[in-house]
């Protein structure tokens, strides 16, 4: 049996322990076939459905609190009895292409609990952006894991990567920091599924922001949008409360839809990460790819997506 198919067999059985060699796998480049032969085992057609893992973005920019409210999240769905793996992207690694535990993806947990999987993992080219091996390792781990979450750092429209991969987008800002209440009004950011105000504990400013961001999301019509306070140092507040709001949005959502337009997107990415933008310009450009890939076959694959993006910009866009 090759690597691929033993760890995709792993993984339908929901072996947890699994999870480094996935994690090898991905990160070596060299091996894409095995790559594309691991998405195969972990398919909706392997999987007889898609993965049941809860595919959550984390992301807002640096210093807001993510690393530390992600030691909450993942102590409280642990508690819940949850599996969790976190993906935490580097944006620094992005050039020397390691990816080191810096201490920016510092999340305490227990590391005897087998239930719990973190790694760090390099940024793709733009600033936000997730590199290929973050895209397949989260879409792997899913099939396995009852949370994945991929954290990354972002301001503004460098979220969009992370929104095209996830189930439910959290953005997480900090009091006082006007900017996401300026992108919100402004229509720069996407709208996320869950908003979250970190640092409770220092009372008034905390309020303030989340009124604030109440009244942004109300005045662009996104009125369903959780508005949640936490604070990650003691004492510890909000966190039940975030984990109900991103689990009653996964309730609501289309996941077969939402999935598949993921894997799309996901084919694009890749695609991009192997032709750069001579490869999207023979597509005809990044909106005629889409349209294009969204008349392609709902079962497909993101590598057998890739291939046919990729005949397809070799023969010009007809
Ligand atoms: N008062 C207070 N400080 C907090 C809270 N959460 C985090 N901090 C502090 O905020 C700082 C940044 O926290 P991190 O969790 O590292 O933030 P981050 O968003 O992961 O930062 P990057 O990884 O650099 O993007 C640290 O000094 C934390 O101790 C909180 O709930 N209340
Ligand atoms: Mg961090």
């Amino acid at each position: 049996m090759s690597e691929a198919s033993e760890l995709g067999a792993r993984l339908r059985e929901r072996d947890l322990s699994a999870a480094p060699a996935v994690l090898n796998l991905v990160e070596t480049r060299t091996r894409a076939d095995e790559v594309a032969a691991l998405l195969r085992e972990v398919s909706p057609a392997a999987l007889g459905g898609e993965a049941p893992g809860h595919l959550v973005g984390i992301t807002g920019p640096p210093g807001a609190g993510k690393s530390t409210l992600l030691s909450e999240l993942v102590r409280a769905w642990r508690a819940r009895g949850s599996s969790v793996a976190v993906l935490a992207v580097d944006p620094s690694s992005r050039r020397s292409g390691g990816s080191l535990l810096g201490d920016r993806a510092r999340i305490d947990h227990d590391p005897t609990d087998p239930g719990v999987f973190i790694r760090s993992t390099a940024a793709g080219e733009q600033l936000g952006g997730l590199a290929p091996a973050t895209r397949a390792a989260a879409q792997a781990l899913s099939a396995a894991f009852d949370v994945v979450v991929i954290e990354t750092v972002g301001v503004g429209q460098s979220e969009t990567d992370v929104a095209e991969v996830a189930d439910t987008v959290a953005v997480i800002v900090q009091p006082g920091s006007g900017d996401a209440l300026q992108f919100i009004k402004a229509g720069i950011m996407d709208i996320p599924d869950v908003l979250v105000v970190t640092k409770a504990d220092l009372g008034q400013i905390a309020l303030r922001a989340r009124r604030d961001l109440h009244a942004a999301l109300r005045s662009v019509g996104a009125r369903d949008v959780a508005v949640i306070a936490v604070s990650s140092i003691s004492p510890v507040q909000g966190i039940d409360e975030l984990l109900d709001a991103l689990e009653a949005h996964r309730a609501r959502l289309d996941v077969p839809s939402r999935r598949l337009a993921a894997r799309r997107h996901a084919a694009l990415a890749d695609f991009h990460a192997e032709h750069g933008e001579r490869g999207l310009r023979s597509l005809g450009g990044r909106r005629a790819a889409l349209r294009w890939l969204a008349e392609q076959d709902d079962r497909l694959e993101v590598p057998a997506l890739v291939r046919a993006l990729s005949d397809r910009a070799a023969n010009g866009p007809a």
